[in-house]
């Protein structure tokens, strides 16, 4: 009985649980469709990062005796969508059993269910959307570092018997220093195109012109032997101080000590345990630091599964909420980075060019500003899920809707991450190249976020006064003056109706 084993764009994994017991007269499709290249507007290079590895990865698959049927995307006869291309993929295979592996997206699960497929589990993560729910039943309150614990606990990683290495589950304390001047963090490593990617780079400036962000210089890696390479150079050169300058921003280096591989743990090119392994080792040998280390496998073992379980907990109705009412439009600098703002104009630049920005400029530039203006949650996580290499709605929503925008209401972040312009100047040298100042309060030189930030707490006061996290700056905000809190939402009102 042959099996029909399809594949999709991020499950370009060896070892994935539908390609495991394949025999020869099996099939494996790979489909590339124009609906998932279009249904958001993604990045010119998140289109020709997925698909050359989609296609190194057929490759490699054939190398190794698989039967790969792939249908590409300018094949006349292609449909344009997933179902479409299955149910032609039945037609011609006439395949006895479909299987295929869950996917990263709420989306392509409700289509998947009409295939008439075998869906098997995703157990490239550690835990299992059923093992976050046991974990997550009877809980008030779902923080992730007492997740983070428990998958500490059930993996292993960093532990003494039933106790933390070191003593401490959590270094973070020790990382939030901002980049001394003298410190240059090492250039990191790029992947040349090959002929295959220089076909689909040609592809896609043809087909997709009109998408966000710089298509050229690419240098991504497509091949998990180079995404093995670009993980090699982090462990060794960056890992080090990668906890020290986790939450530092630097004008003119997006990565700084960053692992930048997000992109190829999301489609498959490296495993999460594979690279918890890694810097486990690190530490072993006395090569890299604890507090490096821990922080490091805590994104991964502990954030990133931690919000694969929220997502798949509790979507559909998670997109829908919008605790604090918040509707106003994108503005346009959000594609052309058009600002004066100094540090949404280098977040947003870094991000046209790289396909890629830090956790911080995401969280506390981008994030804070769509937060502090009330941006519309949707169309703030339409640009989150287009604008990144990295992003799938499993990974990107979770982050958008609930860390940055606090719009599930608290579900994942204990209070808004809202900052002023203090928080961006110590943590960054953005200011010094701004026209605005952070530690003006007000009138033409302030910095925005400094106005922003009292007139978010006073717009959302009824929402958030409760929280315990939020009672000093609200008593701050109460010693206020009457003034000066007419004077705050005057300039408040005075910026945001400048958007455009
Ligand atoms: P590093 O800082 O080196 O961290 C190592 C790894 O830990 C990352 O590769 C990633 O796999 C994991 N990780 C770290 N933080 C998180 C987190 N909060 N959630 C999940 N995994 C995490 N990450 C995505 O992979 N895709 C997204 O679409 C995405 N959207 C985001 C949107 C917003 C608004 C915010 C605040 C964060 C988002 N993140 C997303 C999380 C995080 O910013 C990126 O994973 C990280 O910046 C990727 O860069 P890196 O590989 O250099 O990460
Ligand atoms: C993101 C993406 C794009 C742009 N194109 C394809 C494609 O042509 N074929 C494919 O199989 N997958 C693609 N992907 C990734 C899918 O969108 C992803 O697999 C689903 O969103 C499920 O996570
Ligand atoms: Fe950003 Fe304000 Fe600093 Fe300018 S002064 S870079 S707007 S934080």
């Amino acid at each position: 009985m042959s099996t029909l084993r399809i594949l999709l764009g991020d499950q370009l994994t060896r070892g994935l649980a539908s390609l495991r017991d394949y025999v020869p007269g099996d099939t494996v499709l790979m489909m590339e469709v124009a609906e998932e290249a279009t249904y958001v507007k993604h990045h010119k290079q998140k289109l020709v990062f997925i698909l050359s590895a989609m296609r190194h990865f057929a490759e490699e698959l054939r190398h190794h005796g698989f039967a790969v049927d792939y249908v590409s995307l300018d094949d006349p006869a292609n449909t344009g969508s997933f179902t479409g291309e299955v149910q032609r993929a039945i037609s011609r295979h006439r395949s006895a059993r479909i299987v295929v592996t869950e996917p990263g997206e709420w989306r392509v699960m409700e289509m998947m269910k009409g295939w008439g497929a075998e869906i098997l589990s995703d157990d490239r993560f550690f835990a299992t959307p059923a093992s976050f729910a046991a974990w997550a039943q009877g809980r008030k309150q779902l923080r992730m570092e007492f997740f983070y614990r428990d998958m500490r606990r059930l993996s292993g990683f960093l532990m003494e018997g039933d106790d933390p290495v070191g003593g401490q589950w959590n270094f973070d304390h020790d990382n939030r220093k901002s980049l001394p001047k003298d410190l240059t963090p090492p250039p990191r490593r790029r992947f040349e195109p090959d002929a295959i990617t220089r076909e689909v780079i040609d592809m896609v400036a043809q087909r997709f012109p009109d998408h966000f962000g710089d298509l050229q210089p690419f240098g991504w890696a497509v091949t998990r032997a180079d995404a093995l390479e670009a993980l090699d150079h982090f462990i060794t050169a960056c890992l080090p101080h990668f906890g020290d300058y986790q939450d530092a921003m630097k004008q003119g280096n997006v990565f700084l000590y960053h692992s930048v591989i997000s992109p190829y743990l999301n489609i498959g090119l490296l495993t999460p345990r594979e690279i918890c392994e890694l810097a486990q080792e690190a530490w072993s040998r006395g090569d890299a630091p604890l507090n490096a280390v821990e922080g490091f496998i805590r994104q991964i073992l502990g954030w990133r599964e931690y919000v694969r379980g929220l997502y798949w907990q509790r979507m559909p109705d998670y997109a829908e909420t919008n605790f604090l009412d918040a509707r106003r439009p994108l503005p346009s600098f959000f594609w052309t980075g058009k600002t004066e703002m100094n540090c949404l104009a280098q977040a947003i630049g870094d991000t046209r060019r790289h396909a890629y920005a830090h956790h911080i400029q995401r969280l506390m530039v981008t994030g804070n500003f769509a937060l502090l203006a009330g941006l519309d949650p949707r169309q703030v996580e339409e640009w989150y899920l287009l604008v990144y290499a990295d992003a799938f709605e499993w990974v990107e929503l979770p982050n958008t809707h609930g860390m940055a925008l606090f719009a599930d209401g608290g579900v994942m972040a204990s209070k808004p991450y809202a900052a002023s312009g203090a928080y961006i100047d110590r943590m960054s040298d953005y200011c010094a190249g701004c026209r605005y100042r952070p530690d003006v309060k007000l009138g033409p030189k302030a910095c925005p976020f400094n106005y922003l930030y009292w007139d978010f707490l006073i717009r959302n006061e009824d929402k958030l006064k409760a929280n315990p996290r939020m009672a000093m700056p609200y008593r701050t905000l109460a010693k206020m003056e009457g003034d000066r809190k007419v004077d705050i939402s005057r300039h408040a009102a005075a910026f945001l109706a400048g958007l455009a």
